[in-house]
């Protein structure tokens, strides 16, 4: 039987694919036999990645991009077409979450985390469907989170653009999935990375954070998520062996969306 997860002869773009969730399904996508680019905001962030991709053996091809700058992106995936080919496969990847209590955030920040979160992606894709539609299909994934479906104190702009990039997740799928192309997202559940980092980190007398053992109590799996967690799913997604799966959220959290929560 032909191997359907096969990504042979695919060009796949990770946005901010340096480290954490990013670099775990680029490294996958690459080892399903993808050829990979990446981007992150400085020069300092892309070396990093590529003697991390050269670490792992995989030829990966790095990019200077903010994906909140329409110019940037536009510029960028003209450049990966010329240098690696059209891109078959994006993963919206890049994010970030500021830990601010709802009234003490200033609209500035809340801005800020919803033109990452939220807008990037429509930018991105927005770049990069034109080629795709012409090339008679593709696959585009968008990472969205347990805060497309939970909220939680201090999260409120994450969940806010992660619920609203569930639903931009849907629409493309509706408005282009006639032209071939399924848009779908995965949902981490709590996945050890430099963003989670504080919330793991051991309490000033060396004992564990209790945000911690509170996840680990949430997650029927009992522990933490690990990018390669991700890899499994993100490959099907990228693969023909979702060619009909289209407008879903995969949700990659050890349970935790199935539990209520350990009983009293
Ligand atoms: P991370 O370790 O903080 O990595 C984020 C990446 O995004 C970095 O490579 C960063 O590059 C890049 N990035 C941030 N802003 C950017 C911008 N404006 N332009 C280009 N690149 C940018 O995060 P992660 O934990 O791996 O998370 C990756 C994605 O999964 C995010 O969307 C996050 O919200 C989502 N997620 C994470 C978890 C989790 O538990 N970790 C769970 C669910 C969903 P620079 O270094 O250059 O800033
Ligand atoms: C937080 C976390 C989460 C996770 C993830 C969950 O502060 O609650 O950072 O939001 O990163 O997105 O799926």
């Amino acid at each position: 039987m032909k191997n359907i997860f096969s990504l042979d002869g695919k060009v796949a773009l990770v946005t901010g694919g340096v480290y954490g969730i990013g670099f775990g399904i680029a490294s996958a996508l690459a080892q399903a036999g993808a050829k990979v680019a990446f981007n992150a905001t400085g020069q300092e962030s892309v070396n990093k990645g590529l003697a991390a991709y050269k670490a792992a053996g995989i030829d990966a091809k790095g990019y200077v991009c903010d994906v909140t700058n329409e110019d940037q992106v536009n510029a960028l995936v003209k450049q990966i077409e010329a240098e690696v080919g059209v891109i078959d496969i994006l993963v919206n990847n890049a994010g970030i979450i500021k830990r601010i209590p709802m009234v003490e955030m200033s609209a500035a920040e809340f801005r800020q985390v919803v033109d990452v979160d939220l807008n990037a992606p429509f930018i991105v894709a927005k770049a990069v469907i034109p080629a795709m539609i012409k090339k008679g299909g593709a696959k585009i994934i968008n990472i969205c989170s347990m805060m497309s479906e939970l909220g939680r104190e201090t999260v409120s702009a994450y969940a806010a653009a992660k619920g609203g990039l569930k639903m931009l997740t849907r629409n493309i799928a509706s408005e282009y999935g006639v032209y071939n192309i399924q848009c779908n997202g995965i949902g981490p559940g709590y996945i050890a990375t430099p963003q989670t980092a504080p919330l793991r980190e051991k309490q000033a007398d060396g004992s564990r954070n209790p945000f911690d053992a509170f996840i680990i109590s949430k997650t029927p799996a009992a522990r933490w998520g690990a990018p390669e967690d991700l890899a499994g799913p993100a490959v099907f997604l990228a693969s023909n062996a979702s060619d009909f799966v289209n407008g879903h959220i995969l949700y990659v959290d050890g349970g935790i969306l199935a539990y209520i929560g350990k009983q009293p």
